[in-house]
């Protein structure tokens, strides 16, 4: 924690700095309507310029143009202008990461591990964008050949949220370009300069791209900067087939049938309400850690945090006092001081829902260890809170809702059978993780009657994915994939080919139509 007698941490002069050194015209961050602030001051960090909504549908149509000739570009080439934004990425990282670090209050290996990701996606895009494969498919008419055919599909919408303020973008932006979409990103109204950056990122990317000799139109990418006024004009769009968006269970909710009632999909990443179960045989120092990251990392706020822990009845009491004592220790304040590993939350409605949702567990008998205010030495617009331990003895109230906020609650559990169906008995259904040695325990938990979550991992927390694998969840978390495995596909509209290289016209199921 900062001494209160040192002069007091401002961002006025690093963020300009910070912003003309990633690229960004000065102008997109003076003088406009939507304040930025850093969570970890509270002060406000810039003042951006917003889209308005003719501007916005003005972007839309700009970018389906776009398509139309980026479409025409072999996908290889394509793949080359990812690999472009993947070296400026690399070029820049730590700038960019610790641009995330003053949005959105990751501590510094979390900020720049974000950019990592980002990196890391663009790796598997630029190998995918020689691997778009379609399948060959044996067909029952002689002297056919029947296959499938991947091509792009339009522009794609991307909608962000803050605690992921760029990575994100980056998971659906890499795997779209290569499928030789356009993309539109509103991202979130709390992170506009993280999403400029990238973007002037994105921008060297393609200045590079075509001093290469390579095609590509204006108006590929577009940001669209504003509230839900501006997200509406992309979800209503009807240039844009496929609309991307990661958020609250209310916002897919909201989001999801208004692009279904134009028969335009959606990838939908929404709420969790991750669980992890302690089992008798877990090894209690790797759980502990496991726990601890899931639970408190980046304040909480990651759609995979561990929210609740399951504890076995013959562990519960050598286990739990371990983790209690964690939370009591742990080190919350500025997260770019090393040594910091709890920065703030993103804003007083934050705060405010975590301790609306602390004072329901109290009131439900529930024992809180942490989750009071803790003074950073920012003054009263930062918001720092311990983490909250939460025993409670049933999973109700609080417990079913996501509180985007560092609260773990800690139930005890006896039967394995019950506690699988208590896992899944909430209405989020994002990731899960089980803690054990019992080979019989971790399999049941991976089968079919096990974790009815998108993500389901043995001996390690619910947080922290990599992008090799697909990325989301079922239920209310809204069912989208992002991300690694063949996410890719969502991005592309497949075409069924039947070829006949004969001289007769057999008709498939033994149809005779002969005139
Ligand atoms: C999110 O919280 O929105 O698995 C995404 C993780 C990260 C991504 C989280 N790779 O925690």
């Amino acid at each position: 924690m900062p001494s209160h007698s040192s002069p007091p941490l401002s961002f006025a002069a690093e963020v300009p700095a910070l912003l003309a050194e990633l690229g960004v015209d000065a102008a997109r961050y003076t003088g406009g309507a939507l304040k930025a602030r850093s969570p970890i001051t509270g002060e406000i960090i810039a003042e951006v310029s917003g889209t308005g909504e003719a501007e916005a549908g003005a972007a839309i149509a700009r970018a389906h143009a776009a398509f139309l000739e980026w479409r025409l570009v072999p996908a290889p080439r394509r793949g080359e202008l990812v690999r472009l934004l993947g070296e400026e990425l690399r070029a820049h990282k730590e700038r960019l990461g610790r641009l995330v670090s003053i949005e959105v209050g990751k501590i510094t290996s979390e900020g720049f591990g974000e950019v990592q990701e980002m990196i890391d996606i663009c790796d598997f895009a630029v190998g995918l964008s020689r691997q778009l494969y379609g399948l060959t498919i044996a067909t029952e008419r002689p002297e056919h050949r029947m296959q499938e055919t991947w091509h792009p599909l339009g522009v794609t919408g991307i909608i962000s949220a803050f605690n992921f303020p760029v990575a994100v973008w980056s998971w659906n932006a890499a795997l779209a370009l290569v499928a030789g979409n356009a993309i539109v990103w509103k991202p979130s109204e709390k992170t506009p300069l993280t999403a400029l950056a990238t973007d002037a990122l994105l921008d060297r990317a393609l200045r590079r791209f075509k001093a290469e000799g390579g095609s590509a139109p204006d108006g590929l990418s577009a940001v669209l900067i504003g509230g839900r006024n501006v997200g509406e004009v992309l979800v209503d769009h009807p240039q844009v087939p496929l609309v991307s968006a990661t958020g609250s269970t209310a916002m897919g909710r909201a989001v999801g049938p208004r692009v279904a009632a134009r028969f335009g999909r959606t990838i939908l990443e929404l709420g969790g309400n991750n669980a992890a179960i302690v089992t008798p045989t877990a090894d209690f120092d790797l759980t502990l850690r496991g726990v601890v990251f899931a639970a408190m990392g980046t304040a909480g706020q990651r759609c995979t945090t561990l929210r609740r822990l399951f504890v076995h009845d013959s562990v519960y009491d050598s286990f739990v006092p371990r983790l209690r004592k964690a939370y009591e220790s742990v080190p919350v304040g500025n997260p770019l001081e090393e040594g910091n590993l709890v920065g703030p939350l993103i804003d007083r409605a934050a705060f405010e829902a975590q301790q609306a949702a602390l004072a329901e567990a109290r009131a439900a008998g529930a024992s809180v260890t942490g989750g009071g205010r803790e003074d950073a030495g920012f003054g009263p617009d930062a918001y720092y809170v311990r983490p909250a331990l939460v025993e409670i003895a049933e999973q109700a109230g609080p417990v079913e809702k996501e509180t985007f906020a560092p609260i773990l609650y800690v139930i005890r559990y006896s039967d394995f059978d019950a506690v699988l169906d208590l896992h899944n008995a909430v209405p989020q259904g994002l990731s899960s993780s089980i803690f054990t040695n019992d080979v019989r325990e971790a399999e049941t938990f991976l089968s079919a009657r096990g974790s009815d979550c998108g993500i389901a991992n043995v001996n390690i927390g619910p947080s922290g994915a990599e992008i090799g694998g697909a990325f989301g969840g079922e239920k209310e978390t809204g069912g989208g994939r992002e991300s690694g495995s063949d996410a890719w596909k969502a991005y592309m509209r497949r075409a069924t080919n039947t070829i006949n290289y004969g001289r007769t016209l057999p008709l498939a199921q033994g149809v005779k139509f002969d005139v």
